[in-house]
């Protein structure tokens, strides 16, 4: 059946039964067979009389079987579970790794009934326009060393979107990215973990893809890929291009355990520093932001005090940028 599909995929006009079938060296009630279910998994495919089957608008399918099929990686994104609509694909992720979930299982959502940031705010997770997803992650790694694969993904994300769409994504330390100042990617990392030892680490997702309005407080701060290029893009695509970043740079990851080799297209890419940034933690104090350290912490002089201070994490604004 997937083979029907990757056929009408390739082709730029109506394809016949007669063609499929000759092609695939079937019978013509197979191929009517496998068309029957395609359209059952939700694939729009037109039928014309003499002319044959189209698949219409093929970008915009988003199923697990689009996700799963042509996934260019070895282990993120091997194992993908879909829902139509869940409450947040981090409690899914978190739940199928208590359960086994090997390395890389990935969970995506259509739409979020209860997508969530930071500090238990709401993430806006809607329906048919963006990317919500949460993947599995075992490395053995000592806990401390987990913050780090916050701003892996943040970088991953940031490479895969530019390389797809041409547009230029900057990251906001340490891992929201931004296009022209507005948020387009928001990523939240939940960790299972003992003492000495990481049982598994969750970063979940969320890319505005095709969003044409975004509700009133948040218009200012978030942005989406279409309304910064004025074109729709194919999720499921882009769903790929992340994971085979991702998993780039977690293997570059272990086999050093460091975010050293990251680090110069991490700095590169990080609108934050060099600004005047204003820190909010147990103190809250104006800075200029200066490095980001091996350890993905970011080094700061304090404004107050001209003294360098470590900034763990946290709620960092850039002055003059809303997000
Ligand atoms: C984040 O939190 O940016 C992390 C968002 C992670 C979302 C993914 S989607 C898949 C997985 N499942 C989940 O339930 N979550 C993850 P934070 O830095 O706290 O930012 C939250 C703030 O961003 C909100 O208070 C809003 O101001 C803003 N916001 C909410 N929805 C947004 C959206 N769709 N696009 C841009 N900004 C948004």
């Amino acid at each position: 059946m997937y083979r029907i599909l990757e056929l009408l995929r390739q082709s730029e006009d109506y394809l016949s039964g007669e063609d499929i079938g000759k092609r695939l060296e079937v019978s013509r009630a197979a191929v009517w067979k496998g068309i029957k279910k395609l359209r059952e998994e939700g694939y729009a495919i037109e039928a014309v009389t003499h002319r044959g089957y189209r698949l219409v608008h093929p970008e915009a399918m988003y199923n697990q079987a689009e996700i799963a099929n042509g996934m260019p990686t070895k282990i993120m994104g091997q194992h993908v579970h879909f829902y139509t609509s869940i409450d947040t694909t981090n409690n899914r992720a978190r739940e199928l790794a208590h359960e086994g979930a090997p390395e890389g299982t990935l969970v995506v959502a259509e739409t979020q009934t209860a997508g969530r940031g930071r500090r238990g705010r709401v993430w806006e997770s809607a329906e048919g326009s963006g990317i919500w997803m949460s993947l599995v992650l075992r490395p053995e790694i000592m806990p401390a060393q987990a913050s780090v694969l916050t701003l892996l993904c943040g970088l991953a994300v940031a490479e895969a979107l530019e390389e797809e769409t041409g547009l230029l994504p900057q990251i906001k330390w340490p891992n929201d990215v931004l296009i022209n100042g507005k948020k387009v990617v928001g990523i939240l990392t939940e960790m299972d973990c003992e003492m000495t030892q990481v049982h598994f680490v969750i970063p979940g997702i969320g890319i505005n893809v095709n969003t044409k309005e975004f509700p009133p407080e948040l218009a200012d701060i978030a942005t989406s890929l279409y309304l910064e290029s004025g074109k729709s893009f194919s999720r499921s695509r882009l769903v790929h291009a992340v994971m085979a970043k991702i998993e780039k740079h977690y293997m570059e990851f272990l086999h050093t355990k460091s975010f050293a080799v990251l680090l110069v297209a991490y700095r590169k890419r990080c609108m934050t520093l060099g600004k005047e940034v204003e820190v909010r933690g147990t103190k809250t104090f104006l800075a200029q932001a200066l490095d980001v350290t091996e350890g993905g912490e970011l080094l700061v002089r304090n404004l107050s005090n001209d003294k360098e201070e470590i900034v763990y994490s946290g709620e960092v604004s850039i002055r003059g940028v809303k997000v």
